[in-house]
């Protein structure tokens, strides 16, 4: 028999990572991943874009897409987060569908339809084991075996990094032939000045609290690459003008411990100094508005 030539026994296929809001998810992609490209925080509702992640390999190539949680609309932000959603759903050779423990079973009853009526391969995750109580885990997988009996099962955490070899090790094996999607040097398809106004935004769900930030979006204003600096100009959009001052807080304190959590940051992801300068402004209603939220990328 002829061997097959080399390109096709290369793999690769997309792997849509999807649940509510909270479950895990972007820990999940920058676990496979090796690398920290979305942001992570204690609060629901962090992530607002789909964002890739490739894992390349000799002869394969899998590219992760983190996406927002699921949620029930009450703006319009809201529901170009779901429009995301819904495009990973259908643009997928693999669904990775992230449960937690404690989730209710009618936060996932309409999901888990879609999921059982798919042609495309599922894979079902239980996430946050460190937090089960005994047993739970045993039965929350009896449970989906019956709902979903073709889909692999897993219970694992992101955090802790348990059990991801399996999830790999699932993956590589339904991945179809094909060859490379992207350059197999890339790791996102979003850029520099994307990640810097992700982790300011991360920054911003770690110190504030409540609608505050739900309220806020940002923009890298200018990004100038010196030889031994980067020099970055970032705007903070609130929806009204007294969110402004809850944003710089007394005598700028709230603002500045904020500048100084994501330069840190951003230095550990650019690998160089950089000086972050952030300026507050109003950008009214900016969830509601149309325009305004492609002018943001959504
Ligand atoms: N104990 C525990 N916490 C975890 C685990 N995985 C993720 N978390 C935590 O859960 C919280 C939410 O994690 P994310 O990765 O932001 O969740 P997400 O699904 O991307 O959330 P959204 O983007 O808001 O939809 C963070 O505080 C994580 O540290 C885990 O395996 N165990
Ligand atoms: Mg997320």
């Amino acid at each position: 028999m002829q061997e097959k030539p080399a390109e096709s026994r290369h793999k690769a296929g997309f792997v849509n990572i999807l649940g509510n809001p909270n479950v895990g998810k972007s820990t999940l992609m920058n676990a496979l991943v090796g690398e920290k490209l979305s942001i992570v925080t204690p609060k629901a509702q962090t992530t607002r874009h789909r964002i890739l992640g490739l894992v390349n390999g000799e002869d394969y190539q899998i590219v992760y897409s983190d996406t927002p949680g699921i949620v029930k609309p009450s703006y319009r932000l809201h529901e170009t987060m779901l429009k995301t959603v819904k495009s990973a759903f259908t643009d997928a050779d693999m669904l990775v569908y992230m449960i937690e423990p404690h989730n209710t079973e009618e936060k996932d009853a309409e999901i888990a339809e879609k999921l059982r009526k798919t042609t495309i391969p599922v894979l079902l995750l239980i996430n946050k084991i460190d937090l089960a109580k005994p047993g739970e885990v045993e039965t929350l997988i009896a449970e989906w075996q019956q709902k979903l009996p073709l889909a692999g099962i897993y219970a694992i955490s992101a955090l802790h990094r348990f059990n991801l070899e399996s999830v790999l090790h699932w993956i590589l094996d339904k991945l179809p032939f094909s060859p490379p999607y992207y350059p197999k040097d890339e790791l996102t398809d979003k850029s520099e000045r994307f990640f810097v106004a992700e982790i300011i935004r991360e920054k911003i769900f770690m110190n504030y609290k409540q609608e505050i930030p739900y309220s806020c979006e940002v923009a890298v204003d200018s990004f100038k690459e010196e030889e031994k600096i980067i020099r970055i100009q970032a705007i903070i959009y609130v929806l009204r003008e007294s969110q402004k001052g809850i944003l710089i807080g007394n005598k700028g304190e709230a603002l500045k411990k904020t500048g100084t959590d994501a330069r840190i940051d951003i230095e550990k992801f650019l690998g160089k100094k950089v000086f972050l300068e952030m300026f507050v402004k109003e950008s009214k209603d900016w969830r509601n508005t149309e325009n305004k939220l492609k002018e943001f990328g959504y």
